[in-house]
């Protein structure tokens, strides 16, 4: 719990941390985007843990980095600071998977938040966009490029270009959503994902999570072989033994995350 989120942990597996500013629509202040993300290094760190959730409210996800915080600023200081970079740092050094679940806006640095992490569901009020141009600057939390990878250079070249907002359904056939539900079930839907996620061993998903993330960094063939070495990696843990003897038991897989 802090001034800008709330935490719960649900079935003492799953992390929920809700941005609550909704005054200012979730825009991400500083001291938001500190809470946010030392909340989720620390939930990253308890072995308890399995999965994370990243939330808003109804109306609003985000709507993108604090307007009123950042007018004022010149080059230095944005410079000299290196503003949000140890924000961004700490949440993209978390190794646990981590879902967003959208309604309402997801703008400029909350569609950025949402980008970063690693499944998208979003409720079938949710609007996202990157509307810096508006605003005189352009996209500076990973926008820019996530967005390109995710939709194409035409698409995302429009959208960063012209400030427009792109509806749920949009997103979800274009590739940023994974899931689309209506609004009132976000949460459920959600929490049912992440409970399943930290249902299994947590050496698969880090994993997977690692391996998922090569892709987007290096060629097919350094990932295939990346991949290849954390398959045969995984062959030493204990879940792996437990996992595939419950299979040929015909019994639920009892992991110890090891
Ligand atoms: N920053 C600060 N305050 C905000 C923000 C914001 N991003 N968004 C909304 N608010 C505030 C409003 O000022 C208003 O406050 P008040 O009640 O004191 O007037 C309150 O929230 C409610 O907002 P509205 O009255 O505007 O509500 P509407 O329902 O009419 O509109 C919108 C909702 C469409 C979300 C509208 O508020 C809006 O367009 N917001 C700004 C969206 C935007 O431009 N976002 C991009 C910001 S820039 C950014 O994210 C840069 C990221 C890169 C940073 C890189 C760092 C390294």
């Amino acid at each position: 719990m802090g001034e800008y989120i709330k935490t719960e942990i649900i079935d003492g597996s799953v992390a929920l941390i809700q941005l609550d500013r909704p005054k200012a629509m979730n825009a991400l202040c500083n001291g938001l985007m500190e809470e946010l993300s030392i909340a989720l290094q620390d939930f990253d760190r308890d072995s308890d843990i399995g999965c994370m959730i990243v939330t808003g409210n109804e109306k609003s996800f985000a709507a993108g980095m604090d307007i009123k915080e950042m007018q004022s600023k010149d080059f230095s200081d944005t410079y000299y600071e290196d503003m949000l970079v140890d924000s961004a740092d700490r949440i993209m050094r978390c190794r646990k998977p981590i879902i967003a679940a959208v309604a309402g806006y997801a703008l400029g640095g909350g569609c950025e938040l949402a980008m970063m992490c690693d499944i998208m569901i979003v409720a079938d009020n949710a609007k996202f966009g990157q509307p810096e141009v508006t605003i005189g600057t352009m996209p500076g939390f990973g926008g820019s490029q996530r967005l390109t990878r995710l939709i194409g250079k035409a698409k995302s070249m429009e959208m960063c270009l012209t400030g427009r907002m792109m509806e749920a359904e949009e997103a979800m056939l274009c590739g940023i959503a994974s899931r689309l539900v209506p609004a009132e079930d976000l949460m459920e839907e959600t929490v049912g994902v992440a409970k399943l996620i930290a249902s299994k061993s947590q050496m698969s998903t880090m994993m997977i999570k690692e391996a998922v993330n090569r892709a987007e960094e290096t060629s097919l063939s350094e990932g295939l072989r990346f991949e290849r070495r954390l398959f045969h990696a995984s062959f030493s843990t204990k879940d792996q033994k437990e996992g595939m003897q419950a299979f040929i038991d015909k019994r639920n897989p009892d992991f110890i995350n090891n």
